[in-house]
């Protein structure tokens, strides 16, 4: 039978010999191989996984959710759901619980996976949402899930699931309201897989630096599955330091970051050609990388990184090339749209954006989500009637066919590659005792490329603390998320219609970080 299952897909790249190691867990401060795990290992492990699931009869196309630490064993946990059919849910570690209540109210998952250091706070809000059953599974691949697992068979029969069943749903905020859902299937993370493997030469003899977090398309989809389509073997940091990641680059073929990643070892005097020798490629993405970093880093190490965009909705859709003859990697753009995705620039009417115009970026593919999770009115909102998605992303396609992105209608900061929604932090302040309204705005960063700050106006009579603002956002919201900077003011700049000028509150702080 015709299995659409990615996890099919997966072992089906295995290499023939499977005692040979796939993924070397490294230390994160020394670079130092910790645990090895063979093609063997990562079968069994998920396979004993999926046993677990399975043998819980969930209802079909139950969600499990996952907040924990990074660890392979909990890639292996991303498989052991994608193999016994069910649908993952990661969750980014820094969400705090009035977050995860939400995720879990909106996702009713059958399954939570949490780190134990959060079960005391997690279990109440999974126990209120009826979630079957609650595991743990902390930073060195211990906890009940494991445990568990362990007792079932190494063995198992890869659930039979169609190209259009889902396989994930990452939560991506709204610009109003709260996230929401975008529905991966099999086929869109499977067709866009392979499409990147083949695009930018994969093979077996890759090396991949994985330092990524492994709740996003980047860590998540893109860098581990086109190291585990290729057969090729990861070295797998639980988090980004650039000491460590220098000390194992040397071995290493291939490397992928947000530009954050890149701006930090170029601060390393130790990042030199010497140690990129072995390295055929240089990601980049999630952010905009910027001109400077771009350059800079191609006098120190002699490589030009690759820059390609994508976003959770839609995987990737565009690259620059890797291949010389397919054309230059230009700084600045993020490249053409990748084989077999479609992508088009359109006017506010919804018409086409000759050469070189600037309008909205629209993508129609294999790689387009199924719709947000239980929101037909936001499927109808940002798809246009003949299908094609609307990124909210503003930019051009020039007269050699390369995209280049200038900016955003969506009111997003994206920083350090996560993406910040001002209106929902907007949302926490306007709700703090004596404060009248605020607006939240990003302004240039130089390690996170832009920072949130946030300029509040008090109601009459009030004295506002800006540290206690700060202080009451800490503990409530992802670290991520808070404002790295609070402004108390008389008054927000307004246009005629009464809207609130971010663009000047952009332009007054624009150096704040400089
Ligand atoms: C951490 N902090 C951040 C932050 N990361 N603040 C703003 N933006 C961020 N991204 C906070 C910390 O909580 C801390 O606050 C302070 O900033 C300094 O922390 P740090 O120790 O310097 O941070 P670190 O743990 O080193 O993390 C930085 C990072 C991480 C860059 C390594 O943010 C990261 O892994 N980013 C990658 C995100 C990613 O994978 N995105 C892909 C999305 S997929 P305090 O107050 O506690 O001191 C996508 C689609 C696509 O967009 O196209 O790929
Ligand atoms: P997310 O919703 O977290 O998947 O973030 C997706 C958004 O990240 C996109 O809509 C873009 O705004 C942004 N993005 C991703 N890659 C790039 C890039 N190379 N350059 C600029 N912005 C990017």
């Amino acid at each position: 039978m015709n299995n659409n299952n990615l996890f099919a897909a997966i072992r089906a790249a295995f290499p023939a010999e499977l005692s040979a190691v796939a993924i070397e867990s490294a230390d994160s401060t020394t670079g130092r191989t910790t645990k090895r795990y063979t093609w063997q290992d990562i079968d069994e492990h998920t396979a004993r996984i999926a046993n677990l699931l399975t043998s819980m009869a969930l209802p079909e196309g139950s969600r499990v959710a996952v907040q924990t630490e990074k660890s392979v064993e909990a890639l292996m946990l991303y498989l052991g759901v994608l193999r016994a059919g069910y649908v993952y849910l990661p969750l980014n570690t820094a969400y705090q619980a009035g977050e995860i209540e939400y995720f879990i109210g909106n996702a009713e998952p059958a399954v939570v996976v949490c780190s134990p250091k959060s079960l005391a706070w997690v279990q109440p809000i999974a126990d209120a949402a009826k979630v079957t059953r609650v595991f743990t599974l902390d930073e060195s691949g211990g906890g009940t899930l494991i445990d568990e697992a362990t007792k079932q068979s190494a063995t198992q029969t890869i659930a039979v699931t169609g190209a259009d069943d889902l396989a994930a749903i990452l939560y991506t905020s709204g610009t109003t309201g709260r996230s929401k859902g975008a529905m991966l299937t099999h086929n869109n993370l499977l067709s866009n897989a392979l499409t990147l493997k083949d695009y930018w030469g994969w093979s077996s003899n890759d090396v991949l630096i994985h330092a990524l977090p492994i709740f996003h398309v980047h860590g998540l989809f893109v860098a581990s599955h086109c190291a585990l389509l290729s057969g090729a073997r990861m070295i797998w940091f639980s988090k980004f330091d650039p000491n460590s990641v220098l000390a194992r680059l040397p071995e290493a073929t291939v490397f992928m970051g947000v530009p954050t990643l890149y701006v930090r070892l170029l601060a390393d005097a130790r990042l030199s050609k010497e140690s990129c020798k072995n390295v055929r490629l240089f990601v980049a993405g999630s952010a905009p990388l910027l001109i400077e970093t771009f350059n800079e880093w191609q006098e120190r190490t002699g490589h030009t990184i690759l820059e390609r965009y994508g976003m959770s909705e839609t995987a990737m859709l565009t690259s620059n090339p890797y291949a010389p003859d397919q054309g230059e990697r230009r700084g600045g753009t993020v490249g053409f749209p990748l084989p077999g995705v479609n992508v088009r620039v359109a006017d506010e009417k919804g018409g086409i954006c000759p050469v070189n115009e600037i309008g909205g970026i629209e993508v129609k593919g294999p790689n387009v989500f199924a719709g947000y999770w239980r929101m037909p009115e936001k499927n109808k909102e940002e798809f246009t009637v003949d299908g094609w998605f609307k990124t909210g992303d503003v930019g051009k396609i020039d007269e050699h066919g390369y995209v280049v992105i200038v900016g955003r209608s969506k009111d997003l900061i994206i920083s350090g590659g996560y993406n910040v929604y001002p209106a929902e932090i907007e949302g926490y302040i306007n709700d703090m005792p004596g404060v009248a309204e605020s607006a939240v705005i990003g302004v240039p960063h130089p390690d996170f490329g832009e920072a949130g700050v946030a300029v509040v106006v008090a109601k009459a009579g009030v004295s506002l603390d800006a540290n206690l603002i700060l202080s009451t956002l800490k503990n409530s919201i992802a670290n991520f998320k808070v404002p790295k900077r609070v402004f108390v003011v008389a008054g927000l700049p307004r246009n005629a219609m009464g809207k609130v000028q971010k663009n000047l509150l952009r332009q007054e702080h624009a150096a704040l970080f400089s």
